[in-house]
C-alpha cells in the first residue's frame, strides 16, 4: 500500500506552504543610507508593510543613537525622556506588537534635522491585507490562502475537475480536501 504518487505528496505540501505567513522581514532603516542626518524617514517609511515578527535595523554612526520615544516627544523631537535608549551603532527592534512606535536620534539637533521615523505595525494574524501578495480576492482575513489556492490548484489538479470557475471558497475547501487526504495517505 505504498501508493503516495508525486502529485499527492505536491497536494500536501503546497498548501501547508501556503498558509504559512511571508517570513518576517527584516527593514534595514533608510536602506543603504542608514541611519543619519539628512534622510528623509517618512518617505521611508511610507507604504511599508511593517507586520508583527518583521525586525527593525539601524545602522549608524558613534555620532548618533537611537531613542524611542512618545508620538509627542516624536512630535516636539523631544530627547530628554526616552522610553527606550539605544546606542553601539547597530540596534534591532523586533516589531512585537501592532501599533505606532516612535524613534529618534538622541544627539542635539539631529531629530530636527530629520533623524525620526514613524512605524505603524499591521496587526498580526490574517489581518495583513498590506502584504505583498494581495492580488485578486481582498475580502477575508484568510487571504494570502485563498489568493495562493487558484494558482497552486490550477497548476497542480490538472487530471482532477478543473471546472470549478465558480467561487475560489470552493476552491479552498477543495485544496484543504486534497492535502487532508494527501496527508492521510502519507500517514497512513
Ligand atoms: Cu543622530
Amino acid at each position: 500500500m505504498a501508493g503516495t504518487t508525486p502529485r499527492r505528496l505536491l497536494l500536501v505540501i503546497v498548501p501547508l506552504v501556503a498558509v504559512v505567513p511571508a517570513s518576517a522581514k527584516d527593514y534595514m532603516v533608510g536602506d543603504s543610507s542608514g541611519w543619519k542626518s539628512g534622510v528623509d524617514y517618512a518617505a521611508w517609511a511610507k507604504g511599508k508593510p511593517f507586520a508583527i515578527g518583521d525586525t527593525l535595523s539601524f545602522q549608524y554612526s558613534s555620532a548618533h543613537s537611537v531613542l524611542e520615544v512618545s508620538e509627542a516627544d516624536h512630535g516636539a523631537c523631544s530627547a530628554s525622556n526616552p522610553l527606550r535608549s539605544h546606542q553601539g551603532q547597530s540596534t534591532t527592534i523586533p516589531l512585537t506588537k501592532a501599533g505606532t512606535r516612535y524613534f529618534i536620534c538622541g544627539a542635539p539637533g539631529h531629530c530636527a534635522s530629520g533623524m525620526k521615523v514613524a512605524i505603524t505595525v499591521s496587526g498580526g494574524g490574517g489581518g495583513g491585507s498590506s502584504s505583498a501578495d494581495n492580488t485578486a480576492t481582498p475580502s477575508g482575513p484568510s487571504v494570502r490562502a485563498t489568493n495562493t489556492k487558484p494558482a497552486s490548484g490550477g497548476a497542480t489538479t490538472t487530471d482532477e475537475s478543473d471546472s470549478s470557475a465558480a467561487g475560489s471558497g470552493a476552491r479552498l475547501a477543495m485544496g484543504l480536501l486534497f492535502g487532508a487526504a494527501g496527508l492521510a495517505a502519507i500517514m497512513g
